[in-house]
């Protein structure tokens, strides 16, 4: 062999070998290709795997605790003779009721057994928010004049309730400013906060033109009750279908959560403590837009003066959840355009500013008229109710202080904030 031709081979050669080892790169990353795509295949499955045995967990959990519930108001009813209040002692609690009710212009002959049990309930509900507040600004405060330094202790005492910013910074600047013109003694101070605390609660009650919510005699009202999960829509509702029906409204209650299977059998229980037909619809997936149409129906034929509707308030999909609410409102609003048609958002007063956060989400696409503040009892938070008057302006209607029929009360602003400014 000649020398070019040796060199040509040995150029051919190489040419060969690099193309060789090209083909053989590029088939090792497609095997690498390959692999990595089969391994996160498989860890997708795997992470699927784990997610949907985490659901099932997940469903079986929440089926345990409806089930809970549902035996736990099963027996309550049972043994539930909380409907008829008896007098109880006279004592501190029995007093302060009764000075509550006289402080508001009340006559003794008007003065109910019912009005005075609510009043020691929410006072005793009220106990755990007092607590962390009042008990230790009164003792800070005593009888001496307010300083600026017991303002600065007030600012801490109202954010740690869950008043808000707005609500704090409102009522800390009107004692700044009094502070700053006159001399004020801790009664004066306590008596002022107690004021500038009602003119929060009270202004979207004002703005409302409806000083308390009743529901119109002689007239379809509709109160949609709408809220997260767990908040306390369905107690609450089963409360209200009490108290409608104790004040002789014609009452009916639509179970339109028809998300959960556990849910109407739950309302149904509330439903027979009160004596008020439930209308629902047990086929699995029923649409709750349909459960209304059919209970608007029911209400039209029965001349129903107050239909409650109660609702599903899953988290997971929110967007459905808001569609699935306006989808109810243009059916009330298409079928009985006459109707007064309330939206009362209910908050936990245990979630604190959470429940502000939902208050605002809800605000803007439920069309909300008012809210509902529960659970009231057991917890340091109840401030909540001041910011969501303030920052949403929704009037507080009603709230909730315990788990029984008896526990839900209208809102009054000044046995509110006598409850939560209540001396020792
Ligand atoms: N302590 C207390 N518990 C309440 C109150 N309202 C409701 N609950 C409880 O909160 C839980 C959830 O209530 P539920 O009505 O099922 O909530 P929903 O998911 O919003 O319908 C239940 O165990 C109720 O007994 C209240 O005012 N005080
Ligand atoms: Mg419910």
């Amino acid at each position: 062999m000649s020398d070019i031709d040796q060199d040509s081979s040995i150029d051919w050669a190489r040419q060969a070998y690099e193309q060789l080892k090209q083909k053989q790169n590029q088939e090792k990353e497609e095997i690498q290709k390959l692999e990595r795509e089969a391994q996160e295949k498989e860890k997708l499955q795997k992470l699927e795997r784990e997610a949907q045995e985490k659901e099932k967990l997940q469903k079986l959990e929440r089926e345990a605790q409806e089930k809970e519930k549902l035996q736990k108001l099963e027996k309550s009813s049972i043994t539930d003779d909380d409907s008829i209040p008896e007098l109880g002692d006279f004592d501190k609690e029995f007093t302060w009721s009764a000075m509550i009710l006289a402080a508001q212009g009340k006559k003794i002959n008007e003065i109910s057994i019912d009005e005075i049990d609510w009043l020691s309930r929410l006072r005793r509900g009220l106990e755990e928010t007092r607590k962390g507040f009042v008990t230790d600004l009164l003792d800070k405060l005593g009888d001496d004049p307010l300083t600026p330094e017991t303002l600065d202790d007030l600012e801490t005492l109202l954010l740690r309730a869950d008043a808000g910013f707005d609500s704090t910074d409102k009522v800390i600047n009107a004692l700044r400013k009094k502070l700053n013109e006159e001399v004020v003694g801790g009664e004066e101070g306590i008596n002022f906060l107690k004021k500038e605390l009602r003119l929060i609660l009270e202004e979207p009650i004002k703005n409302s033109g409806k000083n308390i919510l009743v529901p119109e005699k002689g007239k379809l009202n509709i109160w949609l009750v709408v809220g997260v999960n767990g908040v306390g829509k369905t107690t609450t509702l089963g409360k209200l279908a009490h108290l409608a029906v104790r004040s002789q409204s014609k009452t009916l209650i639509a179970a339109a959560d028809t998300f959960r299977a556990a849910a109407v059998e739950q309302l149904q229980i509330w439903g027979d403590r009160s004596n008020v037909d439930v209308i629902s619809n047990n086929s699995k997936n029923a649409d709750p837009a349909a459960v209304v149409f059919d209970a608007i129906n029911s209400a039209i034929s029965r001349e129903t003066e107050l239909l409650l509707i109660d609702t599903a308030g899953r988290l997971q999909n929110k967007n459905n959840l808001m569609e699935e609410l306006s989808k109810i409102r243009k059916i009330i609003d298409k079928k009985v355009p006459n109707a007064i048609v309330e939206s009362l958002l209910v908050l936990d007063a245990s979630q604190g500013q959470n429940g502000l956060k939902q208050a605002k989400g809800f605000a803007r696409s439920a069309e909300l008229t008012g809210a509902i503040v529960t659970k009231l009892d057991g917890t340091s938070r109840g401030g909540v109710s001041l910011a969501v008057s303030l920052e949403v302006d929704l009037p507080i209607r009603f709230i909730g202080a315990g788990e029984g029929i008896r526990d839900l009360r209208p809102f009054n602003s000044f046995e509110f904030v006598e409850a939560l400014l209540a001396d020792k």
